[in-house]
């Protein structure tokens, strides 16, 4: 048997590094297949394994494989699967797994083209607070800014205490710092479509040649499509992931009294609520309320998780 890494996933073809620097292009065992196709029913997730699982394959010759057992994952990042394909029998929307074992989540967002958008940003820190990932805020196309709303945008994510890097692939604005945060972790670069990750990417490791903008503006608007990340080793230790564009995600099994706590700054508010059961929706005495009129909490940061909570579906496995 070989360990190695899932750092690719096509289909049913599952690409395992070893720690020989050999890729090898696997298929899972059919017991996988058999006890995944049996749990259906029950099953909330559409994968069986992830990129950045470890697994244990048997070598069948120089170059293929068939997994044999998946490790237990560290953590997680996951998201609600597409509408199209994420409907189980019953009706919910599956469990959609980005990629496993994550030391920090790059969330990057852009000053313009896209726009930037708190909200969809606040979307993807909820999902990395959840999978209880560690998240640098990047910025990016600062070299299109032209006024400082976006540092005003820093201040405040900043003084929540995410990191945040402006950087610009032009300019080279702010790279410098984005590199010297990668070395000895597995980072996934997570955000909207065309924000410039694959960009950042190869401009942090030239060797890369990752392709950029392929994704035409008018099929970024049509439907989701199925999330497929990479892990590309950059050395023994150091590990990126690039994942292909989305729109918006859903966060995924978030139950509605639970969304508080991925906001860390509502945090030190929470226990000053009347009700233990109080959502901050419009309940008497709310602490998280209160802090807001007293602007000890952005309006901003309010406004979306008000709106984050108002599409919590509530799924009947919660
Ligand atoms: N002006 C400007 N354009 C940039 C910058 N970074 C990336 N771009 C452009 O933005 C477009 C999208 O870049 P990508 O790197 O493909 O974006 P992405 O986030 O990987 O997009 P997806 O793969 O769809 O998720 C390309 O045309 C890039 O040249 C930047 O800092 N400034
Ligand atoms: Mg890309
Ligand atoms: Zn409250």
């Amino acid at each position: 048997m070989i360990k190695g890494l899932i750092t690719k996933i096509e289909s049913k073809d599952f690409y395992v590094l070893t720690n020989q620097n050999k890729t090898y292009r696997c298929t899972l065992r059919g017991k996988f297949k058999k006890e995944f196709a049996l749990k259906k029913d029950k099953l909330y997730l559409t994968d069986i394994a992830a990129v950045g699982d470890t697994v244990e394959f048997e070598a069948a010759n120089s170059n293929g494989g068939v997994v044999h057992s998946i490790e237990e994952r560290k953590n997680y990042l996951s998201r609600k699967a597409p509408k199209t394909k994420g409907a189980s029998y019953r009706g919910e929307r599956l469990e959609q797994i980005i990629a496993s074992n994550v030391d920090q989540i790059i969330v990057t967002s852009s000053v313009h083209q896209p726009e930037f958008n708190n909200k969809t940003l606040d979307r993807f820190l909820v999902a990395s607070e959840s999978a209880h990932i560690n998240s640098v805020i990047v910025i990016n196309k600062s070299d299109l800014n032209t006024n400082d709303e976006i540092n005003n945008w820093a201040d405040l994510y900043e003084e929540i205490g995410y990191p945040v890097i402006v950087t610009s692939a032009v300019t080279k604005n702010g790279i410098e710092d984005l590199k010297k945060i990668l070395p000895n972790k597995i980072t996934l670069f997570w955000g909207q479509s065309g924000v410039g990750k694959s960009t950042l990417l190869n401009i942090l490791f030239p060797q890369l040649n990752l392709k950029v903008g392929d994704i035409s503006e008018s099929t970024r608007k049509g439907v989701h499509t199925t999330v497929t990340s990479i892990m590309i080793p950059i050395d023994e230790n150091t590990f990126v992931i690039d994942t292909p564009g989305v729109r918006e995600i859903d966060p995924y099994g978030i139950k509605k009294e639970d969304l508080s706590h991925y906001f860390p700054d509502f945090e030190e508010y929470l226990s000053n609520c009347k009700f233990n059961t109080c959502i901050h929706y419009h309940e008497p005495g709310c602490g998280v309320i209160y802090a807001v009129e007293q602007g000890e909490i952005a309006f901003e940061r309010y406004d979306s998780y008000l709106r984050i909570l108002d599409t919590i579906e509530e799924d009947l496995h919660f």
